[in-house]
């Protein structure tokens, strides 16, 4: 499916959820109309305030917890957020399909190496501040925790495969460090919309190098495969844009999200360019309105690799030699990239002490991996923030 399509399909969603808000926009319409026929300045100025204060205490005011860069502080405001993410891997797929290891060796003869599951955990510390009415900055450390298991297989003279005990490597660390700063461009306080812009980047603090015992030899270190790796190991651009309409219990987004390579690593190649675009519906679901849940959408296209790192794709080894990245398919950068739909749903909630409690559970609804890639089965995100 072409990234044609990714759009369109989205597009598509987010109409159908623009037009059942309309009927929710003509009673906001007529509750707006009321207040302002009544004429009585002190009372206008209450509510407007007081609805100012809902907005701020709204739980969908923030988007869900897999997305950044949707909301802005006041001025001298404050956030901290602890954020979770954990992206669980399973299985190789090649294009749309998933393949078994007997398939993945008959396809790829010079595999001795099946990745078999991969968590990638990240613990993130987002802080924000509002600089100005419509400028916030932001900046959110992280810590990875890659892990990846694989079974090797050894030839057994007759060129047969035969599979040998499951291993398991860990690669935990710093990962890069996004920052930057959250522009709003246009708001309009009648239809209760914002136009956000996020000027950002992520700056290369996460480590590219780190090696590991090779499943092939345990006298020998190798370089980690590229899933495994801390950090991009260039700095990246990440342009963005987002679109907030709030209605009286409702509210609906969309944002597109970049991650653009401005260089290639030390080591020699830049990873995958990413272009998210992401289309969100939360709906205050209890009395006290301190509870959204949310449904998400995104279309995800991501770039192959440029250039390749020769410690995977041209130091070779073993007999007959081989390059790691022909051995391990997670370690070929010509099988990176590909085009994907997930959805989301969601739920957040609002503390008494001002705090929010963010949480979605995500999967691919569709995945389309250029060459042999591990596929993704869920994605969880859960954060804690509050602002003073
Ligand atoms: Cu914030």
């Amino acid at each position: 499916m072409s990234i044609r399509c990714v759009t369109t399909l989205l597009f598509c969603c987010l109409t159908v959820t623009l037009h059942a808000e309309s009927s929710l926009m003509t009673n906001l319409q007529h509750r707006l109309d009321e207040i302002l026929a009544n004429g009585n300045v002190v009372l206008n100025t209450n509510t407007a305030q007081k609805e100012k204060e809902l907005k701020y205490s709204r739980p969908d005011t923030h988007a869900p917890a897999h997305l950044m860069g949707a909301h802005l502080h006041s001025p001298s405001e404050r956030m901290i957020e602890y954020k979770y993410m954990n992206m669980s891997m399973t299985g190789l797929f090649e294009g749309e399909t998933q393949l078994t290891n007997m398939e993945v060796l008959n396809n790829y003869p010079s595999t001795m190496v099946v990745p078999e599951r991969m968590s990638m955990e990240m613990h993130m510390l987002h802080y924000m501040a509002g600089l100005t009415d419509d400028i916030t900055v932001y900046i959110m450390p992280m810590w990875l925790s890659n892990t990846m298991e694989m079974t090797p297989y050894m030839d057994n003279g007759m060129g047969m495969k035969m599979p040998m005990p499951t291993q398991t490597r860990q690669n935990s660390g710093f990962g890069d460090l996004p920052f930057g700063a959250l522009w709003r461009l246009r708001s309009d306080d009648d239809q209760s919309t914002e136009l956000i812009m996020n000027i950002g980047f992520s700056a290369p603090t996460g480590d590219i190098d780190g090696k590991t015992t090779s499943p092939m030899n345990p006298m020998m270190q190798i370089e980690y495969p590229y899933p495994m790796r801390l950090g991009a190991g260039t700095w990246m651009a990440r342009p963005g844009i987002t679109w907030n309409k709030y209605n009286e219990d409702s509210s609906v987004g969309l944002q597109l999200q970049t991650n653009i390579a401005l260089g290639k690593s030390d080591a020699g190649y830049a990873p995958s360019d990413i272009y998210r675009l992401n289309g969100w519906y939360s709906k205050l679901f209890s009395e006290d309105r301190t509870w959204a849940y949310t449904l998400r959408m995104e279309g995800v296209w991501a770039s192959d690799f440029q250039g390749q790192d020769p410690q995977l794709e041209m130091m070779q080894m073993g007999d007959p030699p081989m390059t790691i990245a022909q051995m391990n398919p997670a370690a070929n950068g010509a099988f990176k990239g590909g085009q994907f739909i997930n959805f989301g749903y969601g739920v957040i909630k609002s503390l008494k002490d001002g705090s929010r409690l963010n949480f979605e559970l995500a999967h691919p609804v569709h995945q389309d991996f250029r060459g042999l890639q591990m596929g993704t089965d869920w994605t969880i995100s859960a954060s804690w923030s509050k602002s003073y």
